[in-house]
């Protein structure tokens, strides 16, 4: 069979604990998602990606796994995710698996034989003598705040934990390690995966163990110097011997360098990369928890330079503003009031029409927005809950703690899909048990049901943007030019491919603009927009009406 060919795909990124609760538990579950597949396959998508279901604590949601191999009984049965992957096929829609390799949960097999003592499964981690003076090995942090390593006192050493303290690193210098993760991949191919994501997975070959006098800890781990030995190896000796399975790695604070070779066409390596420095626009440096207003002229800027640097390099990116980690983007970057309908296609024209495969998570494509939750209880989120309590620590209010994490929170992209008005979004049942995250009230306006109906809606917008790529070429295989690269307002952007060409244009504020140095669209036909009567302009220059955006066609110079 010919090679996979996913730059006319699209993915549907499902967070199965807050899509569809079919038991009455408030949980969602694996039968939730395939009572759903319609729905999905309707949108037009090629792949699910579902974050993990495995046997998991759940202390980070099921990143802290302690069995790969069998599915948590809260999310169903392996019968369940089988029944998934086959009724997912019927539909034309392969399943892409969450691996999350750079750490298990401690309550993990190996790390229980790990603190019996046991050297064989001790070096699958990384235990460390503490400093002279006891305190911990080097001064990393974890990602989830406070110090990255743990004491364990009858060791009198401490392991490495680079997320929560029940996620312990595991040592992939260790060639067991890397077998055994070789062959839950395996195992998962067997059951007729079509992809993998793999989380984290440019941390997973750890450098020096030293102090980092200017940061977290983060230059000794991320894209360390063994990164793309071990990520050739995973390939050769799992999916790369599949031309069919397509695989994404998350890439947590990357390099451009390293990802030409993450991602190449013929690195042999991985399909393409997540990287999220678009979305750090309103941190400050590294860091997340402050309040500062986006910069859009850095988001171009990231935006436009990975699209061009990854063309040139012959790189293909993964294109999103959502996943179950960042709020979400109409609230984020668009307007959730006036303007929300036009802002959330527009914010889904940029990246649906940008060279890459587009992801979509879950509840996007109707305009889902930040939660609405006014009382730090209703959070839910291990790395919300510890920065409400560090910030408090340096000094901040109670309300201005909140406020920070209202804004930043990853459960705003976690509240329960809404699929209609009813008490719990359709969610779950109204005599069931309440959801374990609060639906946001807005539901009765914000719903699929109400979308599914109206052919002005977000959603049957998404759908457009996702039959335009399978029908023009020029957006799976064209080049790309940015337009109006330091303009305040505009996202505008060229595509070339065989004589074809795409104009993006949109407006990223909620303000009428003249852009007087637009580019001349005659011969450009506009194939979508978010408005009804997007036209041509007479006498050149472009009048951009609140959160306008448009795509242009023309089929050759
Ligand atoms: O996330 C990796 C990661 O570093 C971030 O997205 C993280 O949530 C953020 O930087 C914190 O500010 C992945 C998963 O997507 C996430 O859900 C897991 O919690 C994490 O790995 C650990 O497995
Ligand atoms: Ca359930």
């Amino acid at each position: 069979m010919a090679e996979k060919d996913f730059r006319k795909s699209v993915v549907y990124q499902i967070y199965p604990k807050s899509f569809c609760d079919t038991n009455k538990d408030g949980l969602g579950d694996i039968r939730g998602v395939i009572s759903k597949l319609d729905y999905i396959k309707e949108l037009g998508v090629d792949y699910i990606w579902s974050t993990p279901f495995f046997v998991s604590p759940q202390n980070d949601n099921g990143y802290d796994v302690e069995d790969y191999y069998n599915i948590d009984p809260r999310y169903g049965t392996m019968a369940d995710v089988e029944e998934l992957i086959a009724e997912a096929g019927k539909r034309g829609i392969g399943l892409m698996f969450d691996m999350v390799f750079n750490h298990v949960s401690t309550r993990h097999e190996w790390f229980q034989k790990a603190m019996e003592g046991d050297p064989y499964y001790k070096d699958f981690f990384f235990f460390r003598k503490g400093k002279p003076d006891g305190s911990a090995p080097t001064n990393w942090e974890s990602k989830f705040g406070g110090s990255a390593w743990e004491y364990v006192e009858k060791f009198d050493e401490y392991y490495l934990h680079l997320f929560d303290v029940t996620q312990a690193d595991l040592n992939w210098d260790n060639e067991n390690v890397r077998k055994e993760v070789q062959k839950i991949v395996r195992f998962w191919m067997d059951k007729g995966v079509k992809g993998f994501r793999f989380d984290v997975v440019n941390l997973i070959s750890k450098g020096a163990f030293e102090d980092d006098t200017e940061g977290d800890g983060r230059k000794y781990y991320t894209d360390g110097p063994n990164i793309h030995k071990y990520l050739k190896e995973l390939h050769d000796m799992t999916f790369g011997t599949d031309t069919q399975i397509v695989t994404v790695g998350e890439m947590s604070s990357t390099s451009i360098e390293n990802c030409y070779q993450y991602a190449g066409r013929d690195t042999g390596e991985l399909s393409m990369v997540f990287s999220f420095h678009h979305l750090k626009v309103d941190f400050m440096g590294n860091e997340k928890w402050v309040l500062v207003p986006a910069d859009f002229q850095k988001l171009k800027d990231i935006i436009f330079e990975w699209q061009t640097k990854m063309t040139e390099h012959n790189a293909w990116n993964a294109v999103f503003w959502c996943n179950h980690d960042q709020p979400r983007v109409v609230s984020r970057f668009g307007d959730e009031g006036r303007y929300w309908k036009q802002s959330a296609k527009m914010l889904g024209t940029i990246i649906h029409c940008l060279r890459g495969t587009p992801y979509v998570y879950q509840g996007e494509e109707i305009g889902m927005t930040n939660t609405d939750f006014t009382d730090i209880s209703q959070f839910r989120d291990v790395e919300s809950l510890n920065h409400y309590c560090i910030l408090q620590e340096k000094g901040l209010s109670a309300s201005d703690a909140f406020r920070i994490i209202q804004i930043h929170s990853r459960d705003n992209g976690r509240t329960p899909m809404q699929w209609d008005g009813t008490k719990y979004a359709g969610f779950s049942s109204e005599d069931g048990k309440e959801p374990w995250i609060g639906v946001n009230e807005n539901h009765t306006k914000i719903n699929a049901g109400d979308q599914l109906k109206d052919e002005d809606s977000i959603f049957r917008y998404y759908q457009k943007l996702i039959a335009m790529r399978k029908e023009l070429d020029v957006i799976a295989y064209g080049d790309i030019e940015p337009l109006a690269e330091g303009d305040s307002s505009v996202f505008a952007y060229r595509r070339c491919w065989k004589g074809q060409e795409l104009i993006v244009t949109a407006n990223f504020y909620g303000k009428e603009y003249e852009w007087k140095k637009a580019p001349k669209l005659e011969g450009f036909k506009c194939v979508l927009g978010n408005y009804p009567d997007t036209k041509i302009p007479e006498n050149g220059g472009l009048t951009l009406r609140p959160y306008e955006a448009a795509v242009w066609y023309s089929p050759q110079i």
